[in-house]
């Protein structure tokens, strides 16, 4: 199959791409360093130094013996570009991964929201319209999030629900409460895809994913210049990453709030093969496919106990501390999310079990040096606007 990914430079657009193309796909990826910007503009760097793209790509190309192209395109300000490349390829699948994709970064302030907002809504947008262009027919498959949803005081279904009100009945898509400005642009991305599909006839995987954790796929491991992004720092380190960086320091835990907020998560190497079943069955034409892609819920005190316990087993010295909450969100909250598609087209799930921690904290001990402390405690905070 020949896969375009948008992203393809990031914590997931890199491993995947080596993913599907050690599985013989035909990869073209897409980039435009967005990340790799902020990063330079915020003052925060992953733990271990990934290589440019092009050297990732050109180690890629010979440990594998297969051929990943690329182009250096700004989906959301150079749309001919994007048209382009489209009419060029002529993909059978888009994995759609280029987006702003820290909740933080975008609650910094006015300029951050707009830039994450312009950025993944339009970029999205030109997509659409790139794709009823040149490639009506393509499979989009695009990474969304559970963070859409919020946390609802009732089950959280997959992207739809059938409603009855006052005598009459719909099948409607789930409604929506995110929990930053970044989750919201992820919201108008749902809306405008579903539009598209309901209106042009484009079929579309929404993957709403949980939040993921991991350092390092099958892949990574060939070739030290094949290494994936890892964040730590509050923009860009999701939970787990940062809870296994602070016990590796034998830094506290920090939990934000009462830690009985819950949420749902993924491993890196699950999220590969989300995908590549995604890609293989394809949604139908007309279809807004909403596949809700996690393999746990867990409130972040489950995941301090876990780290802490496997902490323990290496004679770290893992404390836990529960600072103040800088973001507005539920604590003491129902969560229970709908996840049944995936499993039933072959997802085997894999858990946050001891033997994964501890393979973490091994891989992180080798960059124990790189680690700055300072980057631990956050400093955005939802209400100081
Ligand atoms: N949290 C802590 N301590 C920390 C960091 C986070 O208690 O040091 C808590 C937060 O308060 C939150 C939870 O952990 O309740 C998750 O925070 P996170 O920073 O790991 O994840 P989030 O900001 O929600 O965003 C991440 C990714 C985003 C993705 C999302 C999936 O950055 O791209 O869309 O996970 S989800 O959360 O399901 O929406």
């Amino acid at each position: 199959m020949k896969v375009l990914i948008l992203g393809g430079d990031g914590y997931i657009g890199w491993p995947l791409s080596m993913y599907l193309s050690e599985k013989g796909h035909e990869v073209h990826i897409v980039d435009n360093f967005l990340k790799r910007y902020i990063e330079a503009q915020q003052g925060v760097e992953c733990i271990n130094s990934p290589s440019s793209l092009v050297k990732r790509i050109k180690t890629w190309n010979e440990v594998s013996g297969k051929k990943i192209n690329f182009t250096v395109a700004d989906i959301s300000e150079n749309p001919k570009l994007l048209y382009r490349i489209l009419e060029d390829f002529q993909p059978d699948s888009i994995v759609h991964l280029a987006e702003q994709p820290s909740a933080p970064y975008s609650m910094l302030g006015r300029s951050q929201a707009i830039n994450t907002q312009r950025n993944n809504v339009l970029g999205t947008l030109n997509l659409i319209y790139a794709i009823q262009a040149h490639c009506p027919e393509v499979h989009l498959v695009k990474l969304g999030t559970m963070g859409e949803y919020g946390q609802p005081n009732i089950d959280i279904e997959e992207g739809w629900i059938h409603i009855e009100h006052k005598g009459r009945s719909d099948t409607l898509l789930f409604p929506k409460s995110p929990g930053s400005f970044y989750h919201a642009s992820k919201v108008h991305d749902s809306t405008n895809l579903e539009f598209a599909c309901r209106t042009w006839g484009h079929r579309v995987t929404d993957l709403n994913q949980g939040v993921v954790y991991g350092t390092q796929t099958g892949q990574s491991k060939m070739h030290p210049n094949l290494a994936i992004s890892f964040h730590y720092d509050e923009i860009f380190g999701t939970v787990i990453n940062r809870f296994i960086t602070e016990a590796t320091l034998g830094h506290s835990l920090t939990v934000y709030g009462n830690g009985s907020q819950t949420r749902a998560y993924i491993y890196l190497e699950d999220v590969l093969r989300c995908v590549e079943i995604a890609i293989e069955k394809p949604a139908d034409k007309y279809q807004f496919r909403v596949f809700n892609q996690f393999t746990e819920q867990l409130s972040i005190n489950q995941l301090a106990d876990k780290v802490a316990l496997a902490g323990k087993s290496l004679d770290y010295r893992v404390t836990i501390d529960h600072i103040e909450n800088p973001r507005v969100e539920k604590e003491n909250h129902y969560f229970n999310a709908v996840s049944t598609h995936l499993p039933n087209l072959g997802l085997n799930p894999t858990f946050l079990t001891n033997d994964l921690i501890l393979e973490m904290l091994k891989y992180l001990s080798d960059f124990k040096d790189f680690i700055d402390k300072s980057k631990f405690m956050p400093g955005v905070k939802w209400k100081n606007h």
